[in-house]
């Protein structure tokens, strides 16, 4: 599928500065300007030369790399528009800036604003597409600015008009910007498996805590001339309902997880995302060589840091999120240290220590940010933070 490059656009400026003379002491002049986006560089802007003086003027032409992006009718004048504003700005503050010139998909750059949940309920008048039976439907779930790998229906054998409710949380950054991308496939055991159709929903058409029931004509493509789209694809109901976090979650005195109810017993709200930081650990200590990862398992669900190679004092960083549809009060959590060694063997994992966390202090304090000893380790530290933050 070709993309609309849809990104937020930066230009890296090259400005060679020449040696000025005395007399043109404020002149300069630039050889370069490339801009470049989420995906490859697509557009080079050569300038030809600029005259600083209290108002500089910036003259320059387009040279498309990829993509046909300046065929989009009235951008061109507006992008020229737009980058010799900029252009001009950038000989006051010389630094990489942004130009949002299309829609905006940086999901992976921001920090989560709240959860979507979403339904997948069921597709109607699918197209046949085995030769024998009639098609083995299942969707794909993927949201914009999201490298993680798509979520899955499970497969619905030999049905046309199949029916999932099957339930799906995203982590949304961006709802201004997202869109959720559901993709049908007719599963195959042997070859490619078709595609039935697609379509997207933008989460800026979700009001919060409401859910929306979409009932989604299947495109080919999201090419508006495609051809292919005249055909009747069928149709794909969806529910969702994007749950903003509460903005008081994100610091320390938090406390509108746990509420009391009128007969003094204590009661989760809603869902949430449980956040865990895995900071650093020290004295960490390997049969030979030490090169330590961290195992972070929660609900069955196990997720690993990156390896630091030859390190007895690792320093990590890395965040992990878990949704969750209730309070994990009666939860634990398991960290555990491990060795990567670098020789293949038969037993290449060793465990350098763990350390099991029960969160409902977290779930009561909304935070915890602590230096544990590791079992089974000598003098090992492991540094961790972990938050609840709720919908
Ligand atoms: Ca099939």
């Amino acid at each position: 599928m070709s993309k609309i490059p849809q990104c937020a656009m930066k230009i890296a400026k090259y400005i060679k500065k020449t040696q000025h003379t005395k007399q043109e002491a404020r002149e300069r002049d630039v050889s370069c300007v490339g801009l470049t986006g989420g995906e490859p560089d697509w557009i080079f802007i050569i300038t030809k030369l600029v005259h600083l003086h209290f108002q500089p003027k910036v003259d320059f032409g387009f040279k498309l790399l990829h993509g046909d992006l300046m065929a989009i009718p009235g951008l061109h004048h507006f992008v020229q528009d737009m980058v010799a504003k900029q252009i001009a700005i950038m000989y006051h503050w010389p630094q990489a800036l942004e130009l949002p010139i299309l829609e905006v998909s940086s999901g992976t750059t921001k920090r989560p604003v709240g959860i979507l949940n979403v339904k997948v309920v069921r597709a109607m008048n699918l197209l046949k597409m085995d030769l024998l039976g009639k098609s083995d439907p299942y969707v794909k779930l993927k949201l914009s600015g999201e490298r993680l790998r798509s979520k899955r229906t499970s497969i619905k054998m030999c049905n046309l008009n199949p029916e999932w409710n099957e339930n799906f949380k995203f982590v949304v950054k961006d709802p201004k910007t997202q869109v959720l991308e559901l993709h049908v496939f007719d599963w195959e055991k042997v070859k490619l498996h078709d595609k039935l159709g697609m379509q997207v929903v933008p989460l800026r058409s979700l009001a919060p805590h409401e859910t929306t029931t979409f009932t989604l004509d299947l495109l080919k493509s999201l090419n508006p001339n495609d051809a292919h789209n005249k055909k009747n694809r069928g149709m794909l109901v969806v529910e969702l309902t994007f749950d903003p976090f509460k903005e008081d979650n994100w610091s320390m005195g938090r406390q509108s997880c746990v509420q009391t109810g009128e007969d003094g017993d204590e009661f989760a709200s809603t869902g949430g995302m449980l956040l865990v930081i895995i900071e650093s650990a020290q004295d960490v200590e390997g049969k030979k060589k030490t090169n330590p990862y961290v195992e972070v398992v929660f609900k069955g669900e196990k997720k690993k840091t990156k390896v630091i190679k030859k390190s007895r004092d690792p320093r990590w960083d890395e965040e992990f999120q878990f949704t969750l549809d209730e309070a994990p009060m009666e939860d634990k959590i398991r960290i555990e240290v491990m060795n990567k060694r670098s020789r293949i063997s038969l037993h290449t994992k060793e465990s350098l220590g763990h350390v099991d966390i029960s969160l409902a202090d977290v779930v009561n304090n909304g935070r915890i940010n602590e230096t544990y000893h590791l079992i089974n380790s000598k003098n090992g530290m492991i540094h961790v933070e972990i938050k609840w933050i709720t919908t």
